[in-house]
């Protein structure tokens, strides 16, 4: 058997998280500092493993699913090994190897879950030993939403003012609300978001005139969903949510050019679960960079309320898809073994 050259590799595993209070926007575009906090719930179905090797390649390389990682995906993975090798001391080209979990052709792809997944399997194979707050503080690099996919259950990222204060970590839940959580995620579609959420942010920031009132109102939407969770209270912190995702979005409609992600399927689905609601069912709608529809739901109605959903979609949305995720567990590293 051929030796293989290079550090021992490592290999890490994180799941994605869909935020319950919103990141949109960002103080600082190079260290990725936002303007807001923002709270999220890492899912269990949804998740990244990469494995990382130093030294056995001439020049960095990314695989996806098998398919090599080119373009602005690839400069964005090299940044981060940057910042990784100069942290440890080391000049050593990286092989990256990554696979995505996502039951269906979601559409779900996450750079939560890839940056946190290759910020935990890099800095393992480059020898260093970070704490979750250092490994959030470098995944937030790669990709803000990266900073909370480190941590299972809820998580809150501290958008702070520097590198050293920008970084998430678990919120007090006494009443152990996260695992009695459940989101349904409707998949109305799969394609590629039209505008990516960098772009998205920042067209929002510095054009629309409904951006400044939406971070003014945030903290206390953030306040209020931590209460709720403090209380152990879903519908409180459900309600809340809805209204965080709803104003993040009238934000991107009003700013200029317009960055609309609602399709008709996207409103029929957001009527859909006001509808639930009605019918007596926990469903709160939240929505990210894209049509597709997350319903926050107890873990114990949630098989109930996605055939709700379904049933009432099933003649406006004819393909749709749904996941059904839980509470999703933190970051797992391992380091192979040296001989
Ligand atoms: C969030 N989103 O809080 C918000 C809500 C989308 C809507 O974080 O530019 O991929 O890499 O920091 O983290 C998506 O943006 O953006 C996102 P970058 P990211 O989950």
């Amino acid at each position: 058997m051929t030796p293989v050259r290079g550090l021992p590799a490592a290999t890490a595993t994180a799941h994605a998280n869909i935020a319950l209070i919103k990141y949109w926007g960002k103080a600082d575009d190079d260290l990725i500092i936002p303007v807001t906090p923002s709270l999220s719930l890492t899912l269990d179905a949804l998740y990244t493993t990469t494995t990382v090797r130093f030294g056995a390649v001439a020049a960095d390389t990314a695989t996806l699913d098998g398919e090599p990682v080119t373009g602005k995906a690839m400069a964005r993975i090299v940044a981060l090994l940057d910042l990784v090798r100069q942290r440890a001391g080391i000049d050593l080209a990286a092989e990256v190897t990554s696979v995505n979990t996502v039951p269906t052709a979601a559409g779900l792809a996450s750079s939560a879950s890839g940056f946190a997944a290759l910020a935990g399997a890099a800095a393992a194979a480059a020898g260093l030993d970070l704490t979750d707050r250092e490994l959030s503080r470098l995944a937030r690099r790669g990709s803000g939403s990266a900073s909370r996919s480190i941590f299972g259950g809820l998580a809150v990222w501290h958008a702070g003012t520097d590198d050293e204060t920008s970084y998430a970590e678990p919120v007090a839940d006494p009443t152990g609300l996260a695992e009695k959580l459940a989101m349904v995620v409707l998949v109305l579609d799969a394609g590629e978001k039209s505008v990516s959420s960098r772009e998205g942010m920042r067209r929002t920031v510095q054009t629309s005139p409904d951006y400044r009132p939406w971070v003014e109102a945030h903290a206390g939407h953030l306040d209020e969903a931590l209460a709720a969770v403090e209380a152990g209270d879903l519908p409180r912190l459900g309600a809340v949510a809805e209204t965080n995702a709803a104003g993040m979005h009238a934000t991107m409609r009003s700013a200029v050019p317009p960055v609309d992600y609602l399709t008709d399927a996207s409103r029929a689905a957001l009527q859909a679960v006001r509808d639930a609601r009605e019918a007596g069912l926990p469903a709160w709608a939240t929505m990210d960079a894209g049509p597709n529809v997350k319903v926050l739901t107890s873990a114990g109605r949630a098989v109930e309320v996605d055939a709700w959903l379904r049933d009432r979609l099933a003649a406006s949305a004819p393909g749709l898809a749904t996941v059904v995720a839980y509470a999703g567990p933190g970051l797992t590293v391992t380091r192979e073994a040296t001989a």
